[in-house]
């Protein structure tokens, strides 16, 4: 598939991430004009690195996953398809393909890949299903993962008003999508172990830290369901 011309920004979030940025840039099967890194504050070479290996590279010095996926957004112009990935090469870039193609075949608004495979810990796989359980317990829906690995069309993520800036910022694009009739359907992608340094689970305490952010983000989702409007 040629996707040269599909209109489509891949949008990585990234903290220290020197070691890996560049292999995840090089592997897209996209001109690296078409990524845009969030460096969110990285003390290391993940900025340079980035912007050598041609991608555009924005700055968002607060802190949060959802701050950087945000400040990306804003600068992802006439894009009709936007691809978020992580900066660690846990993900393969190259099933990028896989994740647009019901897009582009007007299958999906929104294409969710489901992790398989190694390098995960646990603890993590045990908070992503609790998190998972509660929101398909409370919205009905049938979602088996949270991955950051994900591919949207850009109008139908305008009307999610996406705004949480934090680890919630994954939880609050699916419980949205539900509420506002999103297209989803849910795909493999294989995960290997990460390269670098884990800010959140790669300890214990790191996962329970997160799990409780997104438990939270959970029950404020669900408790405001009624307020939202989709248009
Ligand atoms: N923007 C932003 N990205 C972060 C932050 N912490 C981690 N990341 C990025 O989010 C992704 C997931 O983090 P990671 O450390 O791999 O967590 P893990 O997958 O649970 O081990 C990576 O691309 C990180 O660079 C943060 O505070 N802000
Ligand atoms: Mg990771």
């Amino acid at each position: 598939m040629d996707l040269r011309h599909a209109a489509i920004a891949v949008v990585i979030p990234a903290l220290n991430e020197a070691a890996s940025i560049t292999r995840v840039i090089d592997a897209l099967p996209l001109p690296a004009a078409s990524v845009i890194v969030a460096d969110n504050g990285s003390t290391d070479a993940t900025a340079a690195l980035a912007a050598a290996a041609g991608a555009r590279v924005v700055r968002e010095p607060q802190r949060g996953y959802g701050a950087a996926c945000l400040a990306a957004l804003a600068v992802a112009g006439d894009a009709r398809i936007i691809v978020f990935l992580d900066a660690d090469f846990s993900e393969r870039p190259e099933q990028l393909v896989e994740l647009v193609a019901p897009i582009l075949d007007n299958r999906a608004d929104f294409v969710l890949g489901r992790r398989v495979g190694h390098g995960r810990p646990w603890h993590a796989l045990a908070g992503t299903w609790l998190c998972v359980t509660a929101i398909n317990r409370l919205w009905g829906t049938g979602y088996r993962d949270l991955g950051p690995f994900r591919a949207i069309r850009k109008d139908a993520l305008d009307r999610l008003q996406m705004q949480d800036r934090t680890w919630g910022w994954t939880i609050e694009m699916q419980v949205k999508a539900a509420e506002a009739g999103l297209l989803t359907l849910e795909l493999p992608v294989t995960t290997r172990p990460r390269i670098g340094q884990s800010k959140i689970s790669g300890t214990v305490r790191g996962t329970v830290r997160a799990a409780t952010k997104m438990l939270a983000t959970i029950a404020r989702l669900g408790l405001t369901r009624g307020q939202r409007r989709f248009t």
